[in-house]
């Protein structure tokens, strides 16, 4: 007879050894109070929609954007990103913003009787023959955005919707509205002015600064729009405009944050991820998605191995001067919360989930995620303590419980449904909060809220939309199909590249960024390394220089700041 501790320890080393042997598809199986919760979670997130939704048709529509607290509205479109209030028509009664941008959230919810009354109320009553100075890349990504994916929705068969009435009202408004867009890109570089009025094209003596994403955000749009009306011109601007940034980067592959378009020259050197910046790395590496085109790929691919090797620091990404790669600030902000969503896209995983699970830990410490966090300091930023309803968070967490069906991003989605309902709904909708801290709010409901953030977290808790097809949202959360004939269909004329490579070069190039090796071992061996060597700390802080192993570019030892960081920026 075996001694009973012998059977143990030897069951206990075979349960080590094979630790799914009595559940071989734990990670595959939904626990059981997952499919309830997602149930319970997906009405809860319907019911926010709608009470924003109701809210705008009733107090603000057809202007552009509610304010939640005196049940009002804006007319935010021509307001976007101006701050100074310039330019606003005395009569603009707006453009149904907010209507436009829930176009696609509808279709999703299932609410195809919605859908159709807004399509053919806005088939009849929007024009943009408008005295109004907007801002191309918000326009661009919400109204334009808006009606061409919601033309595809109204069109493809499987939806089935507006039956007989629709006659590509919104697809011909959204050719009228990319026509008014031409003239911001008749610039001696082909980069596009930030600013163009719907009705007059460029004024005069208007600002020639615009930034990277401002010019770098457009293909997808454009490329949609030209493929839906055969008319090449849209997307061979927005390429053109892609083209000439990309050819402003530094030899390290970064790019700054702001730019001059009639010259060419950067104003701001500065850049990391998010505010300026950040759907220009997006729209990379979805147009190669939606479009094949391996331009894209390529240039996505050293953009994104630059940030990872210059802005990444454990799961944070501060920015860095593109001159150099050195680091200039040490801050977290809310915009960069997409991130791990399009790390989810390239397949990077673990950095994806790394980077979201920092994200979330700011979001509960606050309840809501602040606009802009000092790393370095471990405090808010003194002005930018303000939380606009923004969706990043809840985007990324949709893509990754997608990518690993992990129920933990379930929870992160609950939390995320709680803490708006908590601190930011009121009886006329959803406001922004304007102090994190206070949880004071704004009286101001973005139309991304309906776009995006209602959008994602529904789709997090129910994915059925999405069965049987394949879509890329854009940046603004609206989805795309991803059409076998959209590829390549563009005249080889407006590519121009000499490139060539071979099969297993471009296998290589599709290798994810984060499985690249780490520090050549030696000068000679031509290895481009993506990312730092992992911090000694699992909370990637540290409290001495040895504890900071090396920098993956440059093979010079990392150093410790006074906040507990890792890195080389301390040096500059
Ligand atoms: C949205 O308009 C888009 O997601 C854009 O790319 C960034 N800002 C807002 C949401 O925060």
């Amino acid at each position: 007879m075996l001694p009973r501790e012998f059977i143990v320890a030897w069951i206990l080393v075979f349960l080590m050894i094979f630790p799914n042997i009595f559940n071989p598809c734990t990670c595959q199986l939904e626990p059981p109070w997952a499919a309830k919760k997602r149930h319970v979670m997906k009405e809860k997130v319907r019911k926010m929609f709608y009470h924003a939704y109701d809210n705008y048709m009733t107090h603000a529509f057809p202007h552009d954007e509610l304010k939640p607290l005196t049940k009002s509205f804006t007319d935010s479109l021509s307001e976007l990103g101006n701050l100074r209030l310039e330019h606003l028509p005395q009569d603009y009664n707006g453009s149904a913003l907010t209507l436009i941008e829930s176009l696609s959230s509808l279709v999703i919810m299932g609410n195809s009787t919605e859908f159709e009354r807004a399509v053919l109320w806005l088939s009849q009553n929007i024009a943009f023959n408008v005295d109004a100075r907007v801002n191309l890349f918000e326009c661009n990504i919400r109204v334009l955005g808006g009606l061409v994916s919601a033309h595809i929705l109204a069109t493809d068969s499987t939806n089935r919707l507006v039956h007989g009435a629709y006659k590509n009202q919104l697809l011909i408004l959204a050719e009228d509205l990319g026509k008014r867009f031409l003239p911001a890109f008749n610039t001696p570089t082909g980069l596009p002015y930030a600013w163009i009025n719907l009705k007059y094209g460029v004024m005069v003596d208007e600002t020639t600064e615009t930034s990277t994403s401002g010019c770098g955000s457009l293909i997808l749009e454009m490329g949609a729009l030209s493929r839906l009306t055969g008319d090449p011109t849209y997307e061979y601007v927005a390429i053109r405009a892609l083209r000439k940034l990309w050819s402003m980067r530094s030899s390290l592959n970064l790019l700054g944050t702001t730019l001059d378009v009639v010259t060419g020259d950067w104003i701001e050197y500065s850049a990391g991820i998010g505010a300026g910046v950040d759907s220009f790395y997006e729209y990379l590496f979805k147009a190669h998605i939606l479009f094949g085109k391996e331009e894209f790929w390529r240039m996505f691919h050293s953009a994104y191995l630059a940030v990872q090797k210059y802005f990444r620091h454990g799961p944070w990404y501060h920015e860095a001067d593109m001159r150099t790669g050195k680091a200039t600030y040490w801050q977290l902000t809310s915009l960069q919360a997409f991130w791990p969503g399009l790390q989810v896209l390239v397949g990077d995983i673990a950095a994806a989930n790394s980077s979201h699970r920092e994200f979330f830990h700011v979001w509960e410490k606050f309840g809501v995620l602040p606009e802009r966090y000092l790393l370095d300091h471990q405090m808010l930023h003194p002005t930018e303590k303000y939380y606009p309803l923004r969706p990043e968070l809840a985007e990324s967490t949709f893509y990754l419980y997608q990518a690993t069906k992990d129920s933990w991003y379930l929870k992160v989605g609950e939390s995320i449904v709680n803490s708006l309902n908590l601190y930011t709904k009121v009886e006329g909708g959803f406001a922004s909060v304007k102090d994190v801290t206070t949880m004071q709010l704004e009286d101001h409901q973005h139309s991304f809220f309906l776009a995006e953030t209602c959008k994602y977290l529904y789709l997090l808790f129910d994915d059925s939309f999405l069965v049987d097809r394949n879509y890329i949202f854009t940046t603004e959360g609206h989805p795309l199909p991803v059409l076998g004939d959209w590829h390549d269909r563009l005249p080889e004329s407006y590519i121009s590249t000499n490139w060539s490579f071979t099969q297993s070069e471009k296998q290589g190039r599709r290798a994810s960024a984060m499985s690249l090796q780490v520090c050549p071992a030696n000068d000679n061996q031509q290895v481009e390394s993506a990312c730092h060597i992992t911090d000694a700390r699992a909370d990637h802080r540290c409290f001495t220089d040895e504890e900071c192993g090396v920098d993956s570019t440059t093979c010079r030892r990392r150093s410790c700041s006074m906040a507990g960081y890792c890195g080389l920026w301390l040096l500059v």
